[in-house]
């Protein structure tokens, strides 16, 4: 079998999309996720231009030297779009291995190690009545784990909650310039313990509470926050310093019991190296389409496995479908899952990619369908297509770029 055919499909049915599709000589197709919020040309570009040439002729069975030759054989390692971009060859890849088995791609990872995925989902309130009633909301849904997120007094437009216009209708991310949050560290740390505390004192001590801090404190800080939600209990702190520097999580760790879940914005296992082998995280949270695909994200989730560290595939509403699809697959194979982030998607977008895997009472299943299960339906992606947009950026009071 040899790969015959290879197209890239941007779609935007509420968001962007961009997928992998390729076709073998023998008439099995291969779909992969290529999404990177904010910046999804970059990745077409290195997709049509650069990849797709290389791909015709190949056969679709040598996933890991496909994957060896696409990532040492740019020179150029690592990186976002370089990544995103393998991913979504490795994950087309692993779907047409699976289809020529006829199995559900999971079937080749290892089998089934559980029975269900359990995954959490996205509390949010503009202040804390707001969020008692989002997480009541949510756990009507069956969600077993709810993330908490809300506005903090004296902040027009914070990280995870949504903003609305003036006539109270929900403002999209998709901006043709970046919508400006704005960010006081200070009032954040005084105000999330309380939120906390409301929560617990609503919903009683059992139900895993998590917690973004999407990347916006210093390691002190984030080690007083760690300190100061101890009592709650949360189920994680996640990303609570910038990710660049792995050695900030020492001087975290160093004072908070706080588990501790960092990664989406990584890409490779060097990411990782010291945050793994000194133990300094309990959750790895990288998407499979960001990290290059199922083939390392394996190896990641098997080299974490070692230090007890488990997996939290990162599983925004920016991931499409059809990384949904794969990262579901690898949880429900790897031994060390831990936890899947799941918000699912709008109606259109689970028309364009019908999907076999299933969300049922908050938790997730593969099915059983061949590959990673997903069609694309390419005439609807073509009457929705791509729109500029931007992620929001962050300024304090003084107008200063503060990390979003
Ligand atoms: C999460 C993430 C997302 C990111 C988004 C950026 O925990 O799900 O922090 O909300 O901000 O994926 O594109
Ligand atoms: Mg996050």
């Amino acid at each position: 079998m040899r790969i015959a055919d290879a197209q890239v499909v941007v779609t935007s049915p509420g968001r962007n999309f961009v997928t992998l599709k390729l076709t073998t000589d023998e008439g099995i197709t291969g779909l992969g996720d290529a999404t990177l919020n904010g910046r999804e040309l970059a990745v077409v570009s290195y997709l049509t231009d650069h990849v797709v040439p290389l791909l015709t002729g190949l056969d679709p069975h040598r996933i890991e030297d496909t994957w060896q030759y696409l990532y040492r054989g740019a020179y150029w390692r690592r990186g976002p779009v370089t990544m995103a971009a393998i991913a979504a060859v490795d994950v087309a890849l692993w779907d047409i291995k699976a289809k020529a088995a006829g199995l559900p791609l999971y079937q080749l990872l290892g089998g089934a190690s559980r029975d269900r995925l359990a995954t959490y989902g996205h509390a949010n309130g503009r202040d804390i009545p707001e969020l008692l009633d989002s997480v009541r909301q949510r756990l009507a849904e069956g969600y077993p784990a709810v993330r908490i997120q809300t506005g903090i007094p004296g902040l027009k437009a914070v990280y995870g909650v949504h903003t609305t216009d003036e006539q109270g209708e929900r403002v999209l991310h998709q901006q043709i310039r970046p919508l400006v949050e704005d960010w006081d560290t200070d009032a954040y740390l005084r105000h999330t313990p309380a939120v906390f505390e409301a929560v617990r004192a609503e919903f009683g001590a059992g139900i895993p509470l998590l917690h973004d801090a999407h990347h916006r404190l210093t390691p002190i800080q984030a080690a007083r926050l760690g300190k100061d939600l101890e009592p709650y209990r949360p189920f994680w702190l996640e990303d609570c310093t910038p990710a660049e520097n792995q050695e900030a999580l020492r001087l975290v760790r160093r004072h908070t019991t706080t588990p501790l879940a960092l990664g989406e914005v990584f890409n490779t296992v060097y990411d990782y190296q010291t945050l793994i082998t000194e133990q300094l995280i309990d959750y790895v949270r990288s998407a499979v389409t960001h990290f290059g695909g199922v083939t390392p994200l394996r190896k990641l989730f098997d080299f974490a496995a070692q230090y007890q560290i488990k997996s939290a595939i990162h599983g925004p509403e920016d991931i499409s479908p059809v990384g949904m699809a794969a990262a579901v697959h690898l949880g429900f194979a790897v031994h060390n899952f831990g936890i899947q982030e799941y918000s699912g998607h709008n109606a259109l977008t689970e028309e364009v990619f019908r999907h076999a895997y299933t969300f049922t009472d908050g938790f997730l299943h593969p099915g059983e369908a061949p590959g990673i299960g997903v069609e694309l339906d390419e005439k609807l992606a073509a009457a929705h297509p791509y729109e500029q947009t931007y992620l929001p950026v962050n300024r304090l009071r003084d107008g200063t770029v503060h990390d979003w």
